[in-house]
């Protein structure tokens, strides 16, 4: 369902100035008198069809399961990226679109060195972590170096490390896009 909100109205300034060409350079005539208009520009924020918004963003669990490395560019065919929460606010809304008893892949992974987590694209880390008790543990010959949103163990809102290569949905998130009415 397409949620849309009204935001208030953004005020963009132009400049203006007069100008005209002279001898094949074009000059301004009085550039000291720059005019400044505020132009008011009312638009909605909006969500395409099957994501759900939650503050600037909107969010999407996929219907199938992936191995961790292939989830960022499954959320990039739909457009969005791979999320991961960066509050425990949003890591409550993203449990609401899990479906009970599944888990989810979030952006959070060890693989680079492990116990070092890091969750969020490169550019925008998130500190924020929601362990489950006795999480991430590492379980395993290999090791376990992605994180997955449960709904399926312990409190069902809280993460869990896995093997990359296990199968699991996904949580992806796109900016909503503005659409303006004039
Ligand atoms: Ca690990």
């Amino acid at each position: 369902m397409m949620a849309l909100s009204v935001l208030t109205a953004l005020a963009i300034f132009q400049s203006l100035s007069h100008s005209s060409s002279q001898g094949g350079s074009l000059i301004s005539t009085n550039p000291s008198k720059t005019v400044q208009i505020p132009v008011c520009r009312t638009f909605v924020s909006t969500c395409p069809e099957s994501w759900h918004p939650w503050g600037d963003s909107c969010y999407r669990v996929t219907e199938s399961k992936f191995p961790w490395p292939s989830a960022n560019n499954e959320c990039i065919k739909m457009r969005g990226v791979m999320a991961a929460p960066s509050s425990l606010e949003e890591n409550h809304f993203m449990v609401t679109l899990i479906p009970e008893e599944m888990n989810a892949w979030i952006d959070c992974n060890d693989l680079k060195k492990e116990g070092e987590w890091e969750c969020g694209e490169e550019s925008h880390r998130y500190s924020f972590r929601n362990w489950d008790n006795g999480q991430p543990n590492n379980l395993g010959e290999g090791g376990q170096q992605c994180a997955f949103l449960s709904r399926f163990y312990g409190s069902k809102n809280q993460w869990h490390d896995a093997p990359c290569e296990e199968e699991a949905l996904i949580v992806c998130k796109l900016q909503k896009s503005r659409i303006y009415l004039q």
